[in-house]
């Protein structure tokens, strides 16, 4: 029976990415480097520990033409001297002083996501015979309009570093948006209840400090970026972007039947 669920979980995603593939390519804002290689890219956001990259894993069992794409955590936790030895864990860092190192972190987070997006795509997607299509785990906009605004609203950005944050967010957008220009958004949406059981089961050393009311935070801005649709955004593409809300409170990661549902969600709504 369990194989039978996987299966069909599987033949779900590969329904699912068959409907991506049909959708016309959203055109981009105009920049320098406006080229999409025929690539269609897709963000999952939502809160820490919601089970991003355990929904990617899933999604990434599409076939060859899928690429996950997931956060660099591991570079946060290992900034690189140029002799490319490890100098410092960021991350750590940025827990254990937040209003001294979140600026520090946003520079670098926003860094070396562009960074790891713009990679170019492996060959099996570039030479494949349907729209190929890339799965990022959160992208350079909740970095902004999640992490970099709720840091700046509980006071550990100060307006100066907000403004210069937001000047080369905008610049660096211009630049090379269009490359990383997304399709479409899955936001996972769990309680924040759920997200800090979840995120005390992964027991990721950095985040032992990290309480309720910063997840409840984070929460909040999801929902008034992606539900709501109350934040300010800054680039008319975003505004544009549809939106996927998947129930992630239900137990996915070891429930065949609850990720076939997830996936039939994506099927029938993309
Ligand atoms: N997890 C879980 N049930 C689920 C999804 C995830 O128990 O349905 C667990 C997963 O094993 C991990 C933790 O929740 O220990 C956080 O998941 P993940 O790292 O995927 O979350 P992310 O931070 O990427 O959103
Ligand atoms: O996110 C990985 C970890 O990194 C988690 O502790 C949140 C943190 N994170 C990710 N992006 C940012 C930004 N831009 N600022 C501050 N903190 C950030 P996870 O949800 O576990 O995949
Ligand atoms: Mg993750």
């Amino acid at each position: 029976l369990k194989a039978i669920r996987l299966d069909n979980a599987t033949m779900a995603i590969r329904a699912t990415k068959r409907r991506i593939s049909t959708s016309p390519i959203r055109e981009s804002e105009p920049g320098p480097m406006s080229v999409s290689n025929g690539i269609k890219r897709v963000s999952i956001e939502g809160n820490i520990a919601v089970g991003k990259s355990t929904f990617a894993r899933l999604l990434q069992r599409v076939g060859l033409d899928w690429e996950v794409i997931p956060e660099p955590v591991s570079k946060w936790q290992n900034v690189e001297g140029t002799s490319q030895t490890s100098v410092s864990n960021l991350l750590e860092m940025m827990y254990a002083d937040t209003p001294r190192w979140s600026y520090t972190f946003q520079t670098f987070s926003l860094l070396s996501r562009l960074r790891t997006q713009l990679q170019s795509p492996p060959p099996q997607l570039l030479h494949s015979s349907n729209t190929p299509v890339q799965v990022y785990e959160r992208s350079v906009y909740s970095d902004r309009y999640i992490f970099a605004l709720t840091m700046f609203e509980l006071g550990c950005i100060n307006a100066t570093e907000w403004a210069v944050y937001q000047d080369w967010h905008s610049f660096l957008l211009q630049q090379f948006g269009t490359l990383v220009q997304l399709e479409g958004i899955i936001y996972l949406r769990a309680s924040p209840e759920t997200c800090m059981a979840r995120l005390g089961m992964r027991g990721r050393e950095e985040e032992r400090g990290v309480k309720l009311d910063y997840l409840q935070k984070l929460h909040s801005q999801h929902e008034s970026w992606l539900v709501d649709k109350t934040t300010v955004l800054h680039s008319e593409n975003l505004k544009q972007i549809p939106v996927l809300v998947l129930d992630a409170g239900v137990e996915f990661e070891k429930d065949p039947k609850a990720q076939e549902t997830l996936i039939t969600q994506v099927c029938v709504d993309t």
